[in-house]
């Protein structure tokens, strides 16, 4: 088994997926956090979720970022066949607005966890902290990165709102 130098797997069902899960991306990127992008789709490659899941532990991946729309089986398949923490970002489907990934996805059965965040950006970039927070536990340096992230989006905040241009 190759180690992987990434620490955190996103998943995805679907290219369509990627303009929402690169937000999640985008935070790692943010937080200096290694991680590797993927698509993996519980029903058109199913063979492929399989030695996603059964491997990643054992690749060095220590956090799995899922996110689907839809029938959204992915986190939860994936969080099935790992004991890695499954953080899972339903997609906002046309048809549903999302409701229907939501359900999907927060909907676990006691006893197979998948930490299930908001519809669509928010959800995504939520999903890329909850992972950055879990990965802090264990080193002082992103603790500190994440800390300053923090800092940085309070002092973004004005104090009064201002008319849009
Ligand atoms: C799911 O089906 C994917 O996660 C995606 O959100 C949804 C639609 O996929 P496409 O038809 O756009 O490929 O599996």
């Amino acid at each position: 088994m190759v180690k992987s130098t990434h620490l955190v797997a996103i998943i995805m069902g679907s290219q369509s997926d990627w303009p929402t899960m690169k937000n999640a991306a985008d935070t790692l990127d943010a937080l200096g956090i290694a991680y590797e992008a993927r698509i993996v789709s519980a029903h058109r490659t199913p063979d492929r979720l399989v030695a996603f899941a059964k491997g990643a532990r054992d690749a060095g991946i220590k956090v799995v970022i899922a996110g689907a729309g839809g029938a959204a089986h992915l986190p939860g398949m994936v969080a099935s066949m790992t004991p890695l923490p499954v953080f899972g970002v339903p997609i906002e489907s046309k048809a549903m607005k999302g409701l229907d990934s939501l359900y999907s996805i927060v909907q676990m059965p006691a006893g197979v966890p998948v930490g299930t965040l908001a519809i669509g950006r928010s959800g995504a970039v939520n999903a890329a902290l909850m992972a950055a927070s879990v990965l802090a536990l264990g080193d002082d340096t992103l603790a500190q990165r994440l800390d300053d992230w923090r800092s940085r989006q309070s002092e973004a905040v004005a104090e009064h709102p201002a008319d849009e241009a």
